[in-house]
């Protein structure tokens, strides 16, 4: 940053106005601590600069400023390192009393004592042996599912993976939650993953397209995060989406989201929740009949569509998917559906489709008919047409960048020891007579167990996690395979809040009875830490040196994330606790956990060394990075640029120019509309192609269990839990509490005012909210965001308004085993009497 450039920002700023700017020069920062400064960064939510008056954080502001979009989650970084913080080592008392009888029923109501570092380590290393000898791999959990903070040195998840794999193996999962039907079904339909994809331009898209759907997608809220720390580029591309009346914009959606009120002119349609396949199908049904599809685009780039017609003309069922059928099930008019369907095929028109519609009960379908419908407009692969399953994550469609992309940590490989406990070595690598690791490959000894073999076996669909506690042993079925449920005694969490993220929390509750030992990892004391019987206090990412990319998908920056602060009371790096574990855990195991040696700075160098290497090859390029100490010195970040191919750049435009030379991965190359790898399976809750199924639960079934359809969507102002505990929450909580939005009748009906303290609640559970009466939500929906802390291990119901109190445990189908948050029928009521006071940001208690 040029001097000049940066006081003036700093002037700009009120929360860092009193911090010395003489301070502040990029020359200063070497690797020492900056007490008086402002230090870049970056996190989930983009390039930061982070103000530190006599060594402590006092707030931070956006690096960049991309667009007029507000990032509301860039401005609490103070918050983050202060707030809700684990100070030492925990244990739960009746753990620590006689680890081998827990009393896991007390969990999260138990006391907890503080114990020295040394001794938790021991007690983690000692336990840990003890389960894996009694009762194998498989008792062993350590898949540790969640977003954890940016940086590729200090990632949590992948340093657990990798001292699980050389101490000797874990059971890990498959899937995820954010996609987990689509992820499954898509490489059958289209050969590959999608979702997590490069998607057409965005220059592409405003230079072309002349409709663009957002279907089930809040880009406004959802584009504030990206997975390795956001670009921040998607707001501005909205932001032109926005200036352009020649471009028409259409919502999707049952609540007129942050996106349909940021584009006022658009159109919104807002069907009943999870009838998204009913409306798609009624269109379908329409260009089919009216001849309007393009039939060229189905002859030539699919397979399959004449064993869906007998469906889609009622002929199997006897049920044609008319309009006026779509009309009845989605609850939008038949006109509507019908324009909405010529105004897509009549146009050059992008489908950008989020994820929540496959979040859903039976979610494979929404995806799949999605892809259906696009076949049948037949603009997939043209400049600005067919459909994106990414525009709404990570800033997909800004185009990728040239430069180079700094690796991580990785897993390692699954580790050897004797029956002296000493660490032998891995399948590539051995200890040498000096105790160092060299890697090689040495074969597995005869006879012994191929605990890689043994770990993927009891790799499960991590949705199901609850149902593998609960009843382990069972056989499912998934995606054409069986998978055994393991026998769980062992949880290691890190990274992730479970207790806030998994369904129908109650039951969870009880199936997280059933380990003997959970070990969680984190900075704060979440419901998750506050479940578990040994915790370590982290550091948050402004405790440790790291680096990271920007940009998931164009990987525009290389930042530096210089240490901001001391670590916080007795916190220690992940990356430490793993180290002086694997020194507990077994002689040598160390050497090859930590490379022999490296510490975070030796790691941060040799990923940026390579990358340099990589551009010093790179002609063009060579200028664009500088030596590492130079690089590190200046505490600012490595820019790479798009070039003329990637803004050009159009998803499967090699397939429909050739689909013979470019076939898609599927097993007919094309886009498959019936799959007979599907019809293999024979699963009753997956057919053949993309169909109709009534969800579980939704507004139209004839027995109601409850009233009212809850959309637990992603907050504004958090990702999924993290910042729930700052300062942002006042701004919008309401009395008090996680808002949920209520539509006026509703409301009226109900006698429910602004304001109210509401109890939302069905046959799982209850929780309580703050009443926000609105019309932008439909009759008979509500919106109460996922991601608020669980806050009733005292109460019964949940003080902090968790909406996975209310959804359902249940697999979206036998093919994907996806979680289905979005399906769940609540009822609400004003709340009377005294209203029990919040705990969830509060220190559990101590002995
Ligand atoms: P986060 O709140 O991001 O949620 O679930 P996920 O578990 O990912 O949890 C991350 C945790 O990691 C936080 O507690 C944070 O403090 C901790 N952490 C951060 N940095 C570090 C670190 O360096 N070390 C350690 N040890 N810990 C760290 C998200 C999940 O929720 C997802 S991805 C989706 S898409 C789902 N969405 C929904 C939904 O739409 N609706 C409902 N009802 N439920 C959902 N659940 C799912």
């Amino acid at each position: 940053m040029q001097r000049r450039n940066f006081l003036k920002l700093g002037a700009m700023t009120p929360l860092l106005s009193n911090v010395t700017a003489i301070n502040l020069m990029a020359d200063d920062m070497g690797k020492e601590l900056v007490k008086n400064g402002e230090i870049f960064t970056a996190a989930k939510w983009g390039m930061l600069k982070v103000g530190v008056k006599d060594g402590k954080a006092v707030g931070s502001t956006p690096y960049q400023k991309t667009s007029d979009v507000k990032n509301h989650l860039q401005t609490f970084t103070h918050d983050l390192i202060y707030n809700s913080r684990i100070k030492y080592p925990m244990v739960r008392k009746s753990y620590l009393e006689n680890p081998d009888s827990p009393k896991p029923e007390l969990r999260g109501k138990d006391e907890w004592i503080r114990v020295r570092y040394e001794d938790a380590i021991k007690l983690v290393a000692r336990e840990l042996k003890k389960t894996r000898k009694a009762k194998g791999i498989q008792s062993v959990f350590a898949g540790s599912y969640g977003w954890k903070s940016s940086g590729n040195i200090h990632n949590s998840r992948t340093l657990l993976h990798r001292f699980m794999n050389l101490s000797g193996g874990y059971v890990g999962y498959t899937g995820d939650y954010s996609t987990g039907a689509s992820q499954v079904i898509m490489p059958h339909v289209m050969g590959s993953i999608e979702v997590y994809e490069q998607q057409t331009s965005w220059p592409v898209v405003l230079n072309n397209s002349k409709v663009v759907v957002f279907w089930g997608a809040n880009p406004i809220t959802t584009l504030s995060v990206g997975f390795s720390s956001s670009d921040e580029q998607g707001f501005k591309y909205l932001e032109d989406l926005k200036k352009r009346a020649d471009i028409k914009v259409i919502v999707i959606d049952p609540i007129k989201s942050e996106t349909a009120q940021y584009f006022d002119k658009s159109k919104w349609i807002a069907p009943r929740p999870n009838t998204d396949v009913a409306m798609m199908l009624g269109m379908a049904h329409y260009l089919y009949t009216s001849g309007k599809f393009n039939k060229d685009f189905i002859d030539t780039y699919t397979v399959g569509f004449d064993k869906f017609l007998p469906y889609l003309l009622g002929k199997t069922d006897g049920t044609p998917k008319t309009l006026e059928w779509a009309s009845k099930i989605c609850g939008i008019k038949e006109d509507v559906i019908k324009e909405l369907a010529d105004v897509l095929i009549d146009n050059r028109s992008m489908i950008m489709s989020g994820w929540a519609i496959q979040r859903a009960d039976h979610g494979e379908q929404a995806h799949w008919m999605l892809v259906t419908l696009a076949s049948m407009i037949g603009q997939i692969g043209l400049e600005g047409g067919g459909f994106g399953l990414s525009y709404h994550y990570a800033n997909g469609g800004n185009p990728t960048c040239k430069g180079a992309v700094i690796g991580g940590i990785n897993r390692g490989d699954i580790g050897r020891i004797d029956k002296n406990g000493e660490f032998i070595g891995t399948a590539n690598g051995v200890i040498d007579a000096n105790g160092k690791f060299i890697p090689g490959s040495t074969p597995l000894i005869k006879g012994e167990i191929d605990w890689a073999v043994e770990a993927k076996k009891y790799t499960f669909p991590i949705a199901r996690i609850v149902d593998v506690l609960l009843n382990p042993g069972k056989v499912i079925d998934h995606d054409g395979r069986k998978v055994t449920y393991p026998d769980i005694d062992f949880i290691y969490w890190v990274g992730g809040n479970p207790i806030v993220h998994h369904q129908d929390t109650n039951v969870l509750i009880k199936a997280w009875q059933k380990p003997r030992t959970i070990v969680v990892h984190d900075p704060y004391w979440t419901p998750s830490a506050k479940m578990a019987d040994i915790v370590f206090p982290i550091t948050t990412q402004y405790e440790r040196n790291d680096m990271t990319m920007t940009g998931d998908y164009s990987n525009d920056h290389i930042a530096p994330m210089k240490q901001v602060v001391e670590k916080y009371a007795e916190a220690k790096d992940d990356y430490q606790i793993f180290t002086d574990l694997c020194k507990a855990y077994a002689k040598n195991l160390v050497m090859a956990y930590t490379d022999n040696g490296k510490d975070e700075f030796d790691w941060i160098k040799s990923f940026y060394n390579d990358a340099y290497d990589k551009i010093l090859a790179i002609p063009e390029l060579a200028s664009e990075m500088k030596p590492f100490d130079e690089f590190w010195k200046e505490n600012k970040p490595v820019k790479f640029y798009s070039t003329p191919e990637s803004e050009a750049w159009v998803r499967h435009a090699e397939f429909r120019q050739d689909p013979i030379l470019n076939p898609l991965g599927t097993p007919s190359g094309l886009i498959e509309i019936y799959s007979e790898t599907i019809e293999k399976m024979g699963y009753d809750d997956c057919a053949a192609h993309p169909m109709w199924y009534e969800p579980v639960e939704w507004l139209g079934m004839s027995d109601k269990p409850a009233q009212l359809h809850m959309l637990s969507v992603h907050s504004p102002y958090r990702l999924h839990s993290q910042l729930n505990q700052t300062s942002l929450r006042d701004t919008y909580a309401v009395a008090g509490r996680e808002p949920i939005w209520i539509n006026t009748k509703d409301a009226k009906a109900k006698g429910i005012k602004n304001g109210d303290l509401v109890r939302v609640f069905n046959s799982r559970g209850e929780v309580l909210a703050g009443a926000v009466i609105t019309d932008n939500v439909i009759p008979g929906v509500v919106r109460l965001a996922q991601g608020a802390w669980y806050d009733g291990f005292d109460a019964g119901l949940c003080k902090n308004g968790n909406s996975n109190v209310l959804t359902i445990d249940k697999a979206t189908s036998k093919l994907s085993n996806g979680n289905i948050s979005q399906t769940a029928l609540v009822n609400i009521e004003k709340f009377k009497g005294e209203a029990p006071k919040l705990t969830a940001f509060s220190e559990p208690k101590f002995a």
